[in-house]
């Protein structure tokens, strides 16, 4: 994490909801009150979405920062005060009781802004490394309602933490990307700006950012983009090249200005990943040529074989082109050299979306909102899989409630009126030993039923699979939501014998949920080959908890890709008719 203190513009919406929200997370250890806390959070948002700079607001007399929803008198106030000079009086306060690097603690899981007080209060404990001493010391277990397993739980979620320290989740890197090629066709018209990297790839999580941009005029647009409002630090910018740190978590993005002649080389090049573009290298030196980022050489020529497309370049190494999402040096080479490579699904051929939630347990949007919100996609179908009553603290559905929704689903397709179907649907918990959480009764009137692990994450290995086989057994299970429980940047899998319950789902038709929920995409695209391969089918679906959630889609669909798949691997490409007869009977 960043520190408090830092070098950027200082007034930049960015800046201003980063400060709001370490505020309110300080807030949070030091036990205040919820409201406050809250209030800074949603400013927080609303500042982050605004299309208007607070600073300019401010700056105009006839304007007032208190007509933007979200923020009162008194956010509107602190932004002043962050305009100002850089920060607030109550962020001064907090920091002088909690260092910011307590902040950072927050990011462990297992420990909550509760216990991150108690061990300052305690142990004056504001490090992760020094958190990690006092887990190896034992001295976590001295604090009331801490114990020795809780100590092994930190040391286990600090190893988890440090493994994904620097990196960003995809569906950051994506919202950066997106916001910083609009900045640039705004400000530089003519050029064109292009994803590279991990990013490309549809890699769950991304190190930094890669950026391609062919225009004629390199240092213009490099200019242009260290100026967007949301660059903070300029770590490097030279004639063809700049770094900068951008927006709220501060990821690291590289931009690269090249002519059009060599862009299938620099695209080939920067998409990596490094693994893949060292299997092509040795490819091309066996073949007697060089491959670099302006192109493909033979010895001693300075015109290239190829350069301006990535075909050209695949197709001079004797390769059909490979999709980003495979060149992960698994196979992808001797695929397209064979002809074998998979005709990967696309996003378009999505026709519906299996596991959303409603206002009846946790979700934000009624049944129409993300109804509606379907349709406007353009899909033919959607399940609503609210939690089951396990999750209480969601509200989950009991048997009656679920007996009800389903009839209440009935009665929505009678009348049509949204204009797409709705399956009754559920997210039921897998209890502990396995058991649905719901009656055989309750199910069998629902549609589509998803079984899901919420609870007892880490019971030992053969005890979590015969849970899973259980519950694959109950004939009105049709998929497996979120397969392996993973966070990222959090949670690791939970374990079981993977193999074993890939083959049962293919053996009683049980579908694998490819959960696009950005902070989970679970499956990993290794065990979504290692599941087709057992004779497994998927469902890609966003888990949406809103109806703007239902745009994740497209992390779900790079997830599949990622792992080799085809449209017909996937049941929820099929028409609402075929899905009926794909489904479990
Ligand atoms: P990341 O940023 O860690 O999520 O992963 P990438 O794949 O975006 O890696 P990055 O940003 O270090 O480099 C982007 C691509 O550029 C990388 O996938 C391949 C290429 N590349 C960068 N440095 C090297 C290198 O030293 N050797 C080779 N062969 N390729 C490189
Ligand atoms: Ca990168
Ligand atoms: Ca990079
Ligand atoms: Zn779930």
């Amino acid at each position: 994490m960043q520190p408090a203190t830092c070098n950027m513009q200082m007034s930049t919406n960015q800046r201003i909801a980063q400060l709001l929200a370490e505020t309110a997370d300080l807030m949070e250890i030091a036990q205040e009150d919820g409201f406050r806390i809250r209030s800074y959070r949603n400013a927080a948002a609303a500042i982050e979405g605004s299309p208007e700079q607070m600073a300019d607001i401010l700056a105009d007399p006839r304007r007032k920062l208190t007509d933007i929803k979200g923020i009162g008198k008194g956010i509107a106030f602190v932004i002043g005060e962050i305009v100002e000079r850089g920060s607030f009086e109550r962020r001064d306060e907090m920091l002088t009781r909690y260092p910011p690097t307590a902040l950072e603690l927050l990011k462990i899981q297992g420990l909550g802004p509760k216990s991150i007080g108690l061990l300052w209060e305690h142990y004056r404990v504001s490090t992760v490394d020094q958190l990690e001493a006092l887990c190896r010391e034992g001295k976590l277990r001295e604090l009331p309602r801490m114990g020795q397993k809780l100590e092994e739980k930190v040391l286990r979620s600090i190893e988890t933490y440090r493994r994904g320290a620097g990196r960003f989740l995809l569906s950051h890197a994506d919202e950066v990307a997106q916001s910083l090629r609009d900045w640039l066709s705004q400000v530089v018209p003519a050029q064109r700006c292009h994803i590279a990297g991990s990013l490309r790839r549809s890699k769950e999580t991304v190190g930094d950012l890669d950026l391609l941009v062919e225009s004629e005029n390199p240092l213009l647009v490099l200019d242009r983009f260290v100026a967007s409002p949301e660059v903070g630090e300029v770590l490097a910018k030279g004639a063809n090249k700049a770094s900068a740190l951008v927006g709220r978590q501060q990821i690291q993005v590289d931009v690269r200005a090249l002519p059009s002649a060599s862009l299938g080389a620099a695209l080939q090049y920067f998409s990596g990943s490094k693994e893949h573009n060292v299997a092509l290298r040795t490819r091309a030196v066996n073949r007697k040529l060089s491959l670099n980022e302006y192109g493909l050489f033979r010895e001693g020529d300075s015109t290239p074989v190829a350069a301006a497309t990535e075909e050209d370049i695949y197709g001079a190494l004797g390769l059909a082109w490979i999709a980003p999402e495979l060149r992960e040096h698994s196979g992808e080479i001797e695929s397209a050299e064979q002809g074998t490579l998979p005709t990967l699904v696309e996003l378009s051929q999505m026709r519906g979306d299996l596991h959303m939630h409603t206002r009846e347990s946790d979700g934000r949007g009624t049944l129409e909102e993300m109804a509606l919100a379907a349709k406007a996609l353009g899909y033919e179908y959607i399940a609503i899989t609210d939690h089951s009553k396990a999750l209480a603290m969601a509200n989950g559905l009991d048997e009656q409630r679920a007996l009800a929704f389903a009839r209440l689903v009935e009665q929505v397709n009678r009348e049509g009126h949204l204009g797409i179907r709705v399956l009754s649907g559920i997210e039921c918990d897998i209890l502990r030993d396995g058991r649905m959480d719901l009656d055989d009764e309750a199910l069998a009137a629902l549609d589509f039923v998803v079984a899901s692990v919420h609870s007892y994450m880490n019971q030992e290995s053969g005890e979590m699979t015969q849970r899973l086989l259980r519950a694959i057994d109950n004939p009105h299970v049709k998929a497996i939501g979120h397969p392996t429980g993973r966070i990222l940047l959090h949670r690791d899998a939970y374990a079981y014998q993977f193999e074993e319950v890939a083959t049962a789902c293919a053996a009683k038709r049980v579908a694998m949920e490819i959960n696009a929920s950005p902070e989970r995409l679970d499956l990993h695209a290794s065990l979504i080959r290692g599941a087709k391969a057992k004779g497994v089918r998927f469902v890609v679906d966003t888990d949406a908890h809103h109806p703007r959630h239902l745009t994740n889609m497209k992390f779900g669909v790079g997830m599949a890709r990622r792992g080799w798949l085809e449209a017909a691997d996937i049941l929820n490409t099929q028409s609402y008719e075929n899905l009926r007869k794909l489904l479990r009977p």
